[in-house]
């Protein structure tokens, strides 16, 4: 057994009473009231999920395991040569809370490279799509088309239900281990005349996309920021939630994943950072190479609000504040390519948009999230296809919604059930006072 699976199982066997102490002695405490609101305002705010992967503060952003980004970034073990943690490390840390040691993190490459082999028919599957197929498509199919590969699937009838963890584990990790080949060859098949390049079983989860992807360092390091900010952002968020939802019915990691993908490809989530590139290289194509003055910028944005559009970008279902993911890739921005110009164009965006939107005055939060900036730093590099940056954004979130899901089956969380009223009851509850 992997140290990581043996460090898992004991913190699973130490967490068990937590979980058993909160439904025997305190099940029937109130944590929470539910308003009319809230019920038809998208269950905004209501606390009703449980997960120690990770926590979103409104005003200071993620922490992962308890470290927010930067800590997380500093306290992770770095291979030589590389400015970021590998995405293996991060694996690690966000299964079991635990910082591994660089041997630590070099065991679970091993162990992902045995099985990131992806069977030949995904290929197939993925070939015979036409070519207009959106690539997100193209990476729920193949998760999909891999169900039939679930050890879960096949054999949790035989196994104590205490067990079911050691399964999901399985399927996981296998799942995580080949999505870097199934993006990189859903890239070149669709935009390199399906010119595909090898997986090497040498490199780290990074190292090894970008040498799929064909684009040279330091983009392994941006793979690795990229994956690793992208990954989980807890529990309530579309992409994480469809994952947790549909793994409670007992459906595999293969099932469970390809639903949160389809979430993700939605534009007021994932997608919003195909739409960013998409409405700033259509501002940036009305103004040439120079960079526009701030009166510029803040009529454009007006002209998108006005049209009833959302400034893709901005505003966020819980942060109230600048993304601290955005403010990462910033920096990295700041360090790698501070003149280049469609990161100048973003800065200045920065500066005006916060303010436009406070004087429309409907988003809760006038700041931007993650995917106001994912999409330059890609750009800088060559990746320039931006109907594929969401497929970027899901290879990174399969870390968090993954690790959740074996904690999932791991503390027996049951299927989820919420119940649901008509608008009779609620006018009815709402005339009452
Ligand atoms: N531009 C214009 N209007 C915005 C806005 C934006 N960026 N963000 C929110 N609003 C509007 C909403 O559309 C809503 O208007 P209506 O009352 O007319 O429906 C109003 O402000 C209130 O919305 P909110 O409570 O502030 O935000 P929600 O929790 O409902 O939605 C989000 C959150 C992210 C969907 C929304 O801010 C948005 O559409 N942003 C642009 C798309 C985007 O960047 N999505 C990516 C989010 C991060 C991710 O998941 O990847």
């Amino acid at each position: 057994m992997t140290i990581l699976k043996s460090l898992l199982e004991q913190k699973i066997s130490e967490h068990r009473p937590r979980t058993a102490r909160l439904l025997g002695e305190w099940s029937e405490v109130v944590v929470d009231a539910v308003t009319i609101g809230q019920i038809v305002g998208g269950a905004r705010d209501i606390h009703a999920l449980v997960t120690d992967i990770s926590y979103l503060d409104p005003q200071e952003g993620i922490r992962f395991r308890g470290k927010n980004i930067p800590e997380t970034f500093a306290a992770l073990p770095k291979a030589a040569g590389c400015e970021y943690p590998s995405v293996e490390a991060f694996w690690f840390f966000l299964l079991t809370g635990e910082v591994p040691s660089l041997a630590q993190a070099r065991e679970v490459q091993d162990d992902l490279s045995r099985r990131a082999a992806v069977p030949r028919y995904v290929f197939e599957v993925l070939r015979a799509q036409p070519e207009d197929t959106h690539p997100m498509t193209l990476l729920s199919m193949a998760v999909l088309c891999m169900q039939r590969e679930s050890a879960f699937a096949a054999r949790h009838r035989e196994v104590r239900k205490t067990q079911y963890w050691e399964l999901m584990y399985e399927d996981c990790c296998d799942l995580l281990a080949r999505l870097p080949e199934i993006a990189a060859f859903i890239y070149r098949l669709k935009y390199r005349q399906g010119d595909i390049i090898g997986a090497r079983s040498d490199l780290d989860f990074g190292a090894n996309f970008a040498h799929m992807m064909g684009i040279p360092r330091p983009y392994d390091d941006v793979a690795r920021m990229y994956f690793i900010l992208h990954s989980d952002h807890e529990s309530g968020n579309v992409s994480a939630h469809a994952t947790h939802l549909v793994a409670s019915a007992l459906s595999d990691a293969y099932y469970s994943f390809s639903a949160g993908l389809n979430g993700l490809a939605g534009p007021l989530h994932g997608l919003a950072n195909q739409e960013v590139l998409s409405w700033i290289l259509h501002f940036q194509q009305t103004l040439g190479d120079t960079l526009p003055d701030e009166d510029r910028v803040r009529e454009a944005l007006w002209e998108t609000l006005s049209a009833g559009q959302v400034i893709p970008g901005y505003g966020h279902a819980v942060l109230r504040r600048t993304d601290p993911r955005y403010t990462a890739q910033m920096e990295f921005c700041q360090r790698h390519m501070p003149d280049d110009p469609l990161f100048r164009l973003v800065n200045m965006i920065y500066r005006v948009a916060p303010r436009v939107l406070s004087e429309h005055g409907k988003t809760k939060n006038p700041w931007p999230n993650v995917d106001s900036h994912s999409g330059v730093v890609q750009w800088h590099y060559g990746l320039r296809e931006h109907d594929f940056y969401t497929v970027l954004f899901g290879v990174g979130r399969a870390i968090g919604v993954l690790a959740n899901i074996i904690w999932d089956r791991a503390l027996a969380y049951p299927i989820e059930r919420p119940k649901s009223v008509t608008t009779d009851m609620l006018e009815a509850w709402g005339r009452a006072g």
